[in-house]
């Protein structure tokens, strides 16, 4: 019923990780499916660039954008170029792992899924113990929008994000920036008729000094912007 999945992989100034992503991306086990996989390079002027030039493989799309206007501006971007009937959201930067992508497209197939996130935070997987902040950050944003849109999420904020190619197309996302993720969850949370699933992942992450771009002000951006999509048409 699937025939292909595309793997957006939106990228900024990730010169130690990208090649290595790209190649796990390109042997992840996603069973019968074809796979496209789109990047979209934001302006990385950390020889990201130079990087993905010297990729080669047909399943492979470089997309290279002149400014950069934020993360959510360089999804739209990749996501203008996918046709794949099942869409997913892969960072640059391995955190997150192709491993799971079995796992991720399961419950498209077993319970007819129209969107799955990988959670970080349910402990089933691997998870690697680092700071509390970005822990709570993550605990606190997922609860508002449980509250508000009456939803048992436990990762608001993941970057692992599954959808089929309808509904991600139609959700017409207006978000430049890391407010592209509250965003989605709202819209998608209040549609009833799309169903959600949620499955464990493993996480990596990774410290300020090995690149991690998402600042503590974001956190108050999502806040702000999960309220306003609870309101906004
Ligand atoms: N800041 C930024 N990141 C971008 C952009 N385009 C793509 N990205 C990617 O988005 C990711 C930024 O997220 P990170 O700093 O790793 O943080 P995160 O994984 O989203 O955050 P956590 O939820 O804390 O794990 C990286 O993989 C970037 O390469 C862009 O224009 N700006
Ligand atoms: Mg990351």
């Amino acid at each position: 019923m699937f025939k292909k999945l595309s793997v957006l992989i939106p990228v900024y100034n990730e010169k130690d990780t990208i090649k290595t992503c790209v190649e796990t991306v390109l042997n992840a086990n996603i069973g019968n499916l074809d796979l496209e996989v789109i990047i979209s390079d934001n302006n990385s002027y950390d020889g990201t660039k130079e990087i993905l030039k010297s990729l080669n493989d047909h399943r492979i799309k470089v997309l290279y954008r002149k400014i950069n206007n934020g993360k959510g501006a360089n999804i739209k971007n990749a996501l203008k170029e996918a046709n794949g009937d099942l869409i997913l959201f892969q960072d640059g930067d391995l955190e997150y792992s192709p491993n799971d992508y079995k796992d991720l497209l399961e419950p498209f197939y077993i319970y007819n899924a129209d969107v799955v996130y990988g959670s970080r935070l349910t402990r089933a997987r691997a998870t690697n113990i680092v700071g509390f902040p970005n822990y709570i950050a993550n605990i606190l944003v997922t609860f508002l929008t449980n509250l508000l849109f009456n939803k048992i999420f436990t990762d608001i904020a993941t970057g692992y994000k599954v959808f089929k190619k309808e509904i991600i197309k139609n959700l017409e996302i207006t978000s430049d920036g890391f407010e592209i993720e509250p965003e989605i969850t709202a819209k998608i949370s209040k549609n009833k008729n799309i169903k959600i699933f949620e499955v464990p992942i493993t996480i990596n992450s990774r410290k300020y000094d090995e690149g991690k771009k998402v600042k503590w002000w974001h956190f108050f951006t999502y806040l702000y912007h999960i309220i306003k999509w609870r309101f906004v048409k």
